[in-house]
């Protein structure tokens, strides 16, 4: 519960009184109960599990698009140049920035950026960042809670921003409708780096800094290393943009839209399921390294001993964990 605010009179009636209460002004597009929904499910406060109850019936029309790549690609600025282009046909864009604080252009400030360029005063434009602090080399699952509360807030599209290392591209795929990889020219070895995990994870291939020279070399690149997947499965679109003057954006929208269209055709459930069954795969894997790291499982020596010894694999060693936890 927040308390009322003295110093606003508006705020006199604004009490959230129960889950319901908050959930109903959230659909009914109220921005101060959208925050606090957002709040409470980000910090999976003791009233979040109600709130998330609450909110069921009303969840899966927003489409989650991923957005990841390495560090100084142009992620936000393209996110902020989506957003126009969004806003200028008239969408809901809900952002959510993972991982403020990438080295590179320092990050940390970038969900601020977003806001004072593409967002303010604008009630159909809601960005929050969160810190992906505390799930190392994961996407947190806070991100996938505030995915639902923008969900049921009618945002038509909810743009998930992440930096693509470790384990959050991954992630990305788990739990985003579209993904989108973004690269640029003059980033060194990462288009290299990139081979081995972005490239299996994109819908959509965006090269952007189209502008700097050394863009259409990346194109080429890319479509080659896309070529050995074009083999196995469908063709990936290899875009260009700069983010900076908007140019390509119309032209990546339209894309996104074709794959939109077939995403929303399937049953809501089934892309929801989705994003709970990553969940649950978070939760198991972070209820095994709590067990490991407390050493509170009897039979973890054991079990430890038995991997040293080469007799259990690792994998039946975590099976076993599983099934005691
Ligand atoms: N020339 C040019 N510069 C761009 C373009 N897009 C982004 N930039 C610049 O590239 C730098 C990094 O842009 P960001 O949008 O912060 O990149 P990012 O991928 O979000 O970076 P991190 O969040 O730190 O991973 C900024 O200085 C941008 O102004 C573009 O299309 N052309
Ligand atoms: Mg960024």
């Amino acid at each position: 519960m927040v308390a009322n605010s003295p110093l606003n009179p508006k705020d006199r009636n604004a009490a959230f009184k129960t889950p319901e209460d908050v959930i109903a002004r959230v659909l009914s597009g109220e921005r101060r109960a959208l925050a606090h929904a957002v709040t409470e499910l980000e910090r999976l406060s003791p009233t979040a599990p109600a709130l998330l109850q609450a909110m069921q019936p009303h969840l899966g029309n927003a489409l989650v698009l991923g957005i990841t790549g390495p560090p100084g690609a142009g992620k936000s600025t393209l996110v902020n140049a989506i957003i126009k282009h969004l806003r200028s046909i008239n969408k809901r864009v809900g952002v959510i920035a993972v991982d403020p604080s990438s080295p590179v252009s320092g990050g940390a400030i970038l969900g601020d950026r977003i806001r004072m360029t593409a967002a303010l005063d604008d009630n159909d434009v809601y960005v929050r960042s969160l810190a992906s602090r505390g799930y190392l080399g994961g996407l947190s699952p806070a991100a996938v809670r505030v995915i639902d509360a923008l969900d049921a807030g009618r945002f038509d599209i909810i743009l998930l921003e992440t930096v693509g290392t470790g384990q959050n591209e991954i992630d990305v795929a788990e739990v985003a409708d579209i993904r989108l990889v973004i690269s640029a020219p003059g980033l060194g070895d990462d288009i290299q780096a990139m081979k081995s995990g972005l490239l299996e994870i994109a819908d959509i291939m965006v090269v952007n800094k189209g502008d700097r020279e050394g863009a259409e070399r990346t194109m080429h690149q890319l479509l080659g290393a896309l070529s050995i997947r074009a083999s196995t499965g469908n063709k990936i679109p290899v875009l260009k943009t700069t983010a900076t003057t908007g140019e390509g954006i119309a032209e990546l929208m339209q894309a996104v839209e074709t794959i939109g269209s077939q995403v929303r055709a399937a049953p809501k459930t089934e892309r929801r399921r989705k994003r709970a069954r990553y969940l649950i795969a978070r939760a198991a894997a972070d209820l095994v390294a709590g067990r490991i790291k407390g050493g509170s499982t009897s039979g973890l020596n054991e079990l430890s001993d038995a991997v040293l010894a080469g007799t259990l694999r690792p994998e039946d060693a975590a099976k076993q964990l599983l099934k005691d936890a």
